[in-house]
């Protein structure tokens, strides 16, 4: 049986009748997120993921495109696979249920639960989702035809079926519901779980005959017309991959530490597997924790929208590492979370850019500047205990938060000792320690945010796998469980380094990078009603949505060098601080009205994500707000000072 140091974690194996899409890698991000960690951390650990290929879905699917239903699983199983290797996800093993291996598993635990007296054979008399491969008694059913789940019409099946006695454990379950409050993550999910299961729970039809595509029922029991429900043989992936029923060598991983799904599989997870478990007089997982749902520009993905997102697109267009990151951090765990490329665009250019990529910058810049690029911490406890203190009572924060699946709150908290860092310059500035000859404060300065550049960039890695072992190059050291060890658990500084220049990580983004998918043609939405005309247009201007407003990033900027455009009356050259790494350059048509010295060291507004343009030959990175009347134009500013940056909306 599983001890302490061991970490099993799985995501759920994917039906093989889809291409993968936003939300497959999502659980397969989380999944490897955390087993990355228990790796770096020193536990053994095992992480599974893998393809679902049974079933009446698989079959039809195979038929409908003229192909046997192993070829079919062949095909997509690829392709699930090849995707998790282009994204570099660690897992130990990837399991197909048309594994022999893995059906061996499932004949065992099927006469096991047999032998146990929990499996009868019986007339199966009701209504099947094929869509859900799941059952429904009458009383579920929408207008008694349609399922309760996807909306589609069910099957009526009528046929000779084995049971599980499903009933038998209700109060097992409810008793082990109440033994383990966070068997379940997030709680409130739990909750739902056991109203259903105080419901009453109906015996489990677990074999069918009127399809083959299946596991076959053991030799044993002579009934070769049966094949297993899929969701029997599906949910014994999680241990028939640690060999159950074969070679138990590696079953002492069992019980998984978190088996990783999304919501809408819950029921499968936290009711009939833990039933299953019980017959089989195996142990039951530490965690279920079940995800939201992504959706895209608010709206639900599906084919005929033509709004699916393709994970491997994203990433090829913002990068793995930063796809990663926005997933994990803008979505409560459990929560449901929209994708769109404005948000991804946020968190890469302000999270990433600003407050890592930035500091990262700051710290080359001033090692280079006053060190020659040394870089020793030997005296940031004599005078940045304070702030140390700050960093590490956020460090001590995260491993619990990782594991109760509060990912994002993880992030959030990670981001704290980044604005000690970023606060600590701004307010002791090297730049003056060094001019009043305190070179050994400044030195410890330099030491101090490369300590917490170092440990961020530690337990970020998880997360970001690709960049943060960069940034580790960078300060001189190699992201593994040494270093974990040292800096994070035993809470050393780091050692004494040349830091090494690295190109920015994080380039700025200024319009999005994939093309919004056009809708299907094939399958046109309903006409909509036509919109009056008064709705449509105010004063002559179209109306817009608050995500059209919203594509418009503003910000507050200082001006921190104004000069005027040469042989242009019109045109004043301004470099405005937006709390980026330097000055944005805008070129302004306002000279009219303002000289160069009206606007140095005062505030404006900036559209900050306008294409760069062109003007008398110099290149426009934004444009300010003004507003202009028949008696001129006036600039449009804060009414108190903002620091640069600080968004508008
Ligand atoms: O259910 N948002 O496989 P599946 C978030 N084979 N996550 C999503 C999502 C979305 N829009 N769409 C899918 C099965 N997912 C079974 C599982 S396990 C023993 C058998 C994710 O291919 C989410 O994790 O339909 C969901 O649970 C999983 O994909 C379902 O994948």
């Amino acid at each position: 049986m599983s001890s302490c140091h061991k970490a099993y974690i799985t995501t759920p194996i994917y039906y093989v009748n889809d291409i993968a899409h936003i939300g497959h890698a999502y659980t397969t991000i989380i999944a490897d997120t955390l087993a990355r960690y228990s790796r770096m951390s020193g536990l053994d650990t095992f992480f599974l993921t893998g393809t679902d290929e049974h079933g009446q879905k698989i079959e039809e699917s195979a038929k409908a495109r003229g192909k046997s239903p192993q070829e079919y699983a062949d095909e997509i199983s690829a392709t699930f696979k090849n995707l998790w290797d282009e994204f570099g996800i660690s897992y130990d093993k990837f399991i197909r249920t048309t594994d022999k291996d893995h059906m061996k598993g499932v004949q065992k635990a099927f006469k096991v639960m047999y032998d146990n007296g929990d499996i009868y054979k019986d007339v199966y008399k009701g209504h099947y989702c094929i869509s859900c491969e799941t059952f429904f008694p009458e009383i579920q059913l929408v207008d008694g035809e349609f399922c309760p789940e996807c909306g589609k019409p069910t099957t009526v099946v009528e046929e000779e079926s084995y049971f599980f006695k499903l009933s038998k454990y209700q109060d097992k379950l409810l008793e082990w519901y109440d033994a383990h409050p966070e068997c379940i993550l997030p709680r409130s999910k739990r909750n739902e779980v056991i109203r259903f299961v105080e419901g009453g729970l109906e015996d489990l039809s677990i074999t069918r005959t009127s399809f083959d595509w299946g596991v076959k029922l053991p030799e044993e029991l002579n009934d070769p017309k049966h094949v297993m429900y899929v969701w029997l043989d599906a949910l014994m992936n999680y241990v028939t991959a640690l060999g159950y029923g074969t070679d138990e060598a590696k079953m002492d991983f069992w019980p998984a530490r978190v088996h990783l799904i999304g919501k809408d599989i819950l029921r499968f997870h936290a009711i009939y597997w833990p039933a299953f478990l019980m017959s089989l007089g195996l142990e039951l997982p530490k965690h279920i924790a079940a995800h939201g749902w992504w959706t895209r520009d608010g709206e639900k993905m599906s084919k005929s929208k033509g709004n699916v997102i393709n994970p491997k697109e994203v990433a090829d267009a913002y990068g793995l590492d930063n796809f990663r990151y926005f997933m994990l951090r803008e979505v409560p765990f459990g929560g449901d979370g929209d994708f769109s490329q404005k948000a991804l665009i946020d968190r890469i250019n302000s999270d990433l850019g600003n407050d890592l990529g930035n500091l990262l910058n700051r710290l080359i810049g001033m090692s280079g500047k006053y060190f020659e690029g040394r870089v020793d911490a030997s005296n940031v406890t004599r005078y940045y205990q304070a702030e140390l203190d700050e960093v590490e009572a956020s460090l001590d924060k995260l491993e619990p938060l990782l594991f109760e699946m509060q990912i994002h709150r993880y992030l959030e908290e990670l981001w704290r000792p980044l604005t000690v860092a970023n606060r600590a310059i701004d307010k002791y500035q090297p730049w003056t320690l060094m001019k009043e000859g305190k070179e050994e404060e400044a030195m410890a300065l330099n030491g101090l945010i490369a300590t917490i550049l170092a440990k961020v960039a530690v337990m970020l890695y998880p997360v970001m796998p690709q960049i943060c072992p960069k940034i580790a190059t960078a300060l001189g050291f190699t992201i593994d469980n040494a270093s974990w060890q040292k800096l994070i658990k035993e809470k050393e500084l780091i050692k004494a380094f040349t830091i090494e220049k690295v190109p920015p990580l994080f380039p700025r983004i200024e319009e999005p990078l994939l093309e919004q998918e056009k809708p299907d043609d094939t399958k046109k939405e309903a006409p909509k009603a036509p919109v009056k005309k008064e709705e449509k247009k105010e004063e002559g201007v179209a109306l817009i949505g608050i995500d059209q407003f919203f594509q418009t990033s503003l910000k507050v900027g200082t001006v921190v060098k104004a000069e005027e455009v040469p042989k242009s009356k019109k045109l004043l050259l301004l470099q405005v601080d937006l709390g980026e790494e330097k000055p944005r350059q805008i070129v302004a048509g306002i000279k009219e009205w303002y000289s160069a010295e009206d606007m140095l060291d005062t505030q404006v507004c900036v559209v900050a994500n306008l294409k760069p343009a062109k003007l008398m030959g110099y290149t426009s990175e934004g444009m300010l707000l003004a507003a202009k009347d028949e008696d001129g134009l006036c600039m449009i500013r804060p009414e108190k000072p903002k620091k640069p940056g600080t968004p508008i909306g």
